[in-house]
């Protein structure tokens, strides 16, 4: 009895320090590595720098698995894989990067389920997820897509996903060359596709695709990605809690040469610079020290742009994509800017990985031309986002500065008189400001029309400023910048005082033009009473 006893604490004692190694082993893998540096911000996206990205550490070879045989029929039903994989195959001596800018013959020779190396941090595994996640309809856009790169998106996202979350894949063929793709794809079970009648670019395609999507989920993917384990339930789960958030994978990279899969860098988000061009940056390093659990989202300000998961609601809450953007680019900026200023967030989620073949060059046309296309789009974003801000856009891209961008919407803004005395403030110009008669609605000229969104007062695109920051200096009107400080004003009780001098807004004498003097309470001078005109 009591050796039985001494052989129970020794099996017990063994156990407890291999345990004790096992658990010490683990939590002592490295956990990410800081890649050297952001990538590069080529002047194409096409060029950025993808080595940056990659991972340096050494994953464990863990590979997902490939679906048993007989799930593999059920996965593609009627559809005849074979004959639409080798309908079409690379002749001998022609150059293979030639129709997609990748290297076909590797991509055809791959099979369309090979495993892939599972790329996330090894905690990503013991995540939990709701059980009543709700599904989502895929939409997967494109235009002369390789036969095997597309078919390929399609079946990753039915082997590797919980079949009850994918209500739908939704193609959205844009006028490809072949009609038959988006033909025969159809008969494999959930897939849809429908075909544009002539060509319309990747943001009027998702446009459609997520019209016609019958989930209260959306998930966009470009047509040549795999995606890995589990990819799907960790981005479900944040929208899920929070319907405001568009949330974004990590993209790993699948090797335009050898179509190799490798796990890129979870320190990067997006970025972009004034040119509006899209990059990787790292994340700031107080942020990197804070982040103790490897699992959490990473915080974004833009997504790449291809591969994200939103709300539909969501979505059109916030009016779709801008529809009069052309081909391809500049939709990634546009659609961040939408989500953050009606108060919803971005992020990018370690724990969902996705591969993406990245290229460097598109291998398709633009009707209207690669750069023409790209400032039309870009030039779109800056005018109806950004604001002043559009300046260091201009400045950056001097080239985009009269060329077409097509109408865009007139901006909703509420507009005030600044009332003193039953006079109005005016401006003649840039350099004459004065008090006139005041106007009245339907009459009111746009020079005694304000906007006061502090810290400026403005009209249209020029602010009001002081030129220097003594007594008695002039106040004048010129091109707005949120960063000059002879702009900004606060109000100070009926008063306005401009912020660093301390002086207040003064029409004394009536009859010149406005200066800034002492501020002194109780003066009528100084007294503006803003009145909303609508
Ligand atoms: O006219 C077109 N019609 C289409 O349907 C042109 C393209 N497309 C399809 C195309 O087949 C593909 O499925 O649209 C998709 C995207 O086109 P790509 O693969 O040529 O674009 P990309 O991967 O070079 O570009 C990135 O930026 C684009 C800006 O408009 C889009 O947002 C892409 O979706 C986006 N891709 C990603 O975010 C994946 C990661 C790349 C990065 C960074
Ligand atoms: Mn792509």
């Amino acid at each position: 009895m009591r050796r039985i006893r001494a052989n129970a604490i020794l099996i017990l004692t063994v156990a407890w320090i291999l345990g004790t190694f096992y658990y010490l082993w683990q939590d002592s893998k490295p956990s990410s590595s800081s890649s050297s540096s952001s990538s590069s911000s080529g002047s194409q996206l096409k060029n950025h720098g993808q080595k940056a990205r990659l991972e340096e550490r050494t994953l464990p070879l863990i590979v997902t698995h490939a679906p048993k045989l007989e799930q593999q029929g059920q996965l593609l039903g009627q559809f005849d894989e074979k004959a639409f994989l080798s309908s079409k195959q690379l002749k001998t001596g022609e150059d293979p990067y030639r129709e997609h800018a990748f290297n076909l013959q590797e991509s055809d020779r791959l099979g369309s389920e090979r495993a892939i190396r599972d790329t996330r941090h090894y905690r990503c595994a013991s995540m939990t997820f709701d059980p009543d996640l709700p599904p989502t309809s895929i939409i997967i856009t494109f235009h002369n897509e390789a036969r095997s790169t597309l078919l390929r998106t399609i079946k990753s996202v039915l082997m590797r996903s919980p079949p009850h979350l994918i209500q739908e894949i939704i193609l959205v063929d844009d006028f490809s060359s072949n009609p038959e793709d988006c033909r025969l794809l159809s008969q494999i079970p959930k897939v849809r596709c429908l075909r544009n009648e002539r060509r319309e670019g990747l943001i009027r395609s998702r446009v459609r695709g997520a019209s016609a999507a019958s989930a209260s989920i959306l998930t966009f993917l470009d047509s040549h990605c795999e995606v890995n384990t589990d990819w799907l339930q960790p981005m479900i789960q944040r929208v899920k809690e929070d319907h405001t958030r568009a949330i974004s994978p990590i993209i790993d990279v699948i090797s335009l040469d050898n179509f190799a899969y490798l796990a890129a860098s979870a320190d990067l988000r997006g970025g972009f610079d004034w040119s509006l061009h899209f990059k990787w940056e790292q994340i700031p390093i107080e942020q990197k020290m804070a982040r103790n659990d490897p699992t959490q989202p990473i915080r974004t300000p833009v997504i790449a742009g291809g591969i994200f998961v939103m709300d539909k609601g969501w979505f059109n809450h916030l009016g779709q994509y801008d529809t009069h953007m052309d081909i391809w680019g500049g939709e990634n900026f546009e659609l961040s800017f939408r989500v953050w200023m009606c108060g919803g967030s971005l992020e990018i989620l370690p724990c969902s990985r996705v591969g993406h073949v990245f290229r460097k060059r598109h291998p398709y046309d633009f009707p209207e031309g690669n750069a023409l296309t790209y400032i039309k789009n870009t030039r779109r974003a800056a005018e109806v986002w950004m604001d002043e801000y559009k300046q260091y856009y201009y400045a950056a891209r001097p080239s985009a500065q009269g060329k077409a961008f097509g109408r865009i919407p007139e901006q909703e803004v509420a507009y005030s008189l600044l009332k003193q005395d039953g006079l109005c403030l005016e401006s003649h110009g840039t350099d004459s400001l004065g008090l006139a008669e005041c106007k009245t609605a339907p009459n009111i000229p746009g020079s005694q029309k304000w906007t006061l969104i502090e810290p400026q007062i403005r009209q249209h695109d020029l602010c009001l400023a002081i030129t220097a920051f003594t007594a008695g200096s002039k106040v004048r009107l010129e091109p707005c910048n949120i960063k000059e400080s002879r702009q900004k004003w606060k109000p100070r009780g009926p008063a306005l005082q401009h912020m660093i001098s301390g002086l207040c807004l003064d029409s004394q004498p009536p009859s010149g033009p406005p200066l800034v003097t002492q501020c002194r309470p109780q003066v009528s001078s100084q007294s503006w009473e803003p009145q909303l005109v609508t």
